[in-house]
């Protein structure tokens, strides 16, 4: 009953609006927005961005900056080595020099440095991905893999500082 009661004027208000062609017009161009305000917008959150990287022998390309939210980056293999992706979280309280002096002299990933995902080593013209959702912050792109000489493609400047906003 109360429903009926609280359609009673929204009914008078339709036959009003049919009988006034005017007012009817400006119903119609207000109307198709009422849908868009009943379905929120997507949460920035899960927003998702296509972060193409390439790897060479031995460097990555990628952009410097990228949107938070869900993150698929596409690696592919442009040069001769194997390759893959890591993805390292840099605190704003450390540096990627910090990083790469602990990599490098004791071969572990710093363990203030959260890993946020990784790909297998991918060959020379192949192509992988690595979906992530991501937040604000400073991130490294790092190859992980040991050259033939034994030193670290990192070692060899495949690593990259990016930012998310
Ligand atoms: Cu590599």
């Amino acid at each position: 009953m109360r429903v009926a009661q609280s359609l009673c004027p929204l009914a008078a208000l339709a036959a009003l609006v049919l009988s006034l062609s005017p007012v009817r017009a400006a119903v119609s161009q207000v109307a198709p927005a009422k849908p868009v305000a009943s379905q929120p917008a997507p949460a920035a959150a899960n927003r998702v961005t296509y972060v193409p990287v390439k790897g060479v022998d031995y460097e990555f390309s990628a952009p410097d900056q990228v949107a938070s939210g869900i993150v698929v980056f596409n690696l592919t293999n442009a040069g001769a080595d194997l390759h893959a992706l890591a993805l390292l979280e840099l605190p704003a309280n450390h540096t990627l020099r910090e990083f790469l002096a602990m990599y490098h002299s004791k071969g572990i990933i710093p363990p203030w440095m959260p890993t946020l995902g990784q790909t297998g080593p991918i060959a020379a013209n192949a192509e992988t991905f690595l979906t992530v959702r991501m937040k604000p912050g400073r991130y490294i792109l790092a190859c992980l893999i040991p050259a033939r000489d034994g030193r670290a493609h990192t070692e060899k400047g495949m690593v990259k500082l990016i930012t998310v906003k």
